[in-house]
């Protein structure tokens, strides 16, 4: 942070910046240093370990896009697995669906929980009720998303991966085992999905998780989509369980969605991906 500005630098010098007014919280938590910044144009900003997770002006951006592609390709989806997302946002979006019956998210860190709680709008009411167990529909568990999905007696229709970068912590959410326990727990059909990183700054990390992923499930699509807040264009990779055609989603479901950034009815747009990165897949 430099005067009057939040900046995440990424590798080779690129940096992410917000004109910040003031910083309204910073702690340490078990897991990661953690920051929330009231900024001047995109309301509060959360950030851990030097890393941007979201603004709340355009949190929407990474949420939407991260959700409702699977949600509307997958028949039925009616249980759920988050793996990190602690914020709230992806869980948010999740229970949007009438389908879902059950949804558990998985957060290694409460701290991430407790300061979005207390200082963002972007799902204050349902971390309330996930954190008085009030929720119907939803189960929060404080616990590491790797150890959870090895063990869990569950079998889920969508797993949704909303984690730090594919470096360092997070970086065993990106490995062929853990892809290999999260097919292991899908339904068939099944779709899982995770954030890849920036495009052009994480690109061999994007590969890597794309072959291991390749290793494992039945079919691979990768995608990338413009998030605010992160450097774009921001990659997502699905894998497929049994028969389902990631390329074609329900339009008739996602019409009871109030959506501002994913457009389902131009779901093809969000294969794009820069000639040079496609080859290298
Ligand atoms: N999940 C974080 C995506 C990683 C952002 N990386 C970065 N800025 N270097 C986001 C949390 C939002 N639910």
């Amino acid at each position: 942070a430099e005067d009057n500005a939040f900046i995440e630098w990424y590798p080779r010098g690129y940096g992410v910046g917000f004109k910040v007014k003031r910083r309204l919280f910073e702690t340490q938590t078990q897991y990661q240093r953690l920051e929330i910044y009231e900024t001047e144009g995109f309301g509060k900003l959360l950030v851990l370990d030097g890393t941007v997770q979201l603004v709340e002006v355009g949190e929407e951006s990474y949420h939407e896009v991260l959700v409702h592609p699977v949600m509307l390709a997958h028949p039925k989806p009616s249980r759920v697995l988050v793996i990190g997302g602690g914020d709230g946002g992806t869980l948010r979006e999740v229970l949007k669906h009438g389908e879902v019956e059950r949804a558990v998210m998985v957060e290694i860190d409460e701290g991430v929980v407790e300061a979005s709680y207390l200082y963002l709008d972007v799902a204050k009411d349902l971390l309330e009720r996930l954190i008085k167990k009030e929720e119907p529909r939803a189960e929060l568990i404080i616990g590491d998303g790797v150890k959870y999905l090895k063990e869990t007696g569950e079998r889920f229709d969508v797993i949704i991966v909303d984690s730090t970068d594919p470096v360092g912590p997070a970086k065993l959410l990106f490995s062929e085992d853990f892809y290999r326990d999260a097919y292991e727990k899908l339904n068939d059909p099944g779709l899982y999905i995770t954030q890849a990183g920036s495009v052009y700054l994480f690109t061999s990390e994007l590969i890597d998780a794309y072959r291991a992923m390749k290793k494992v499930f039945d079919r691979v699509y990768y995608f990338s989509f413009p998030v605010i807040g992160y450097a774009s264009p921001w990659s997502f990779l699905v894998g497929v369980k049994g028969d389902v055609d990631f390329r074609k989603v329900d339009l008739e479901r996602a019409k009871g969605l109030k959506l501002y950034y994913y457009d389902p009815e131009r779901h093809e747009t969000l294969f794009q991906m820069p000639k040079y990165v496609r080859e290298l897949l």
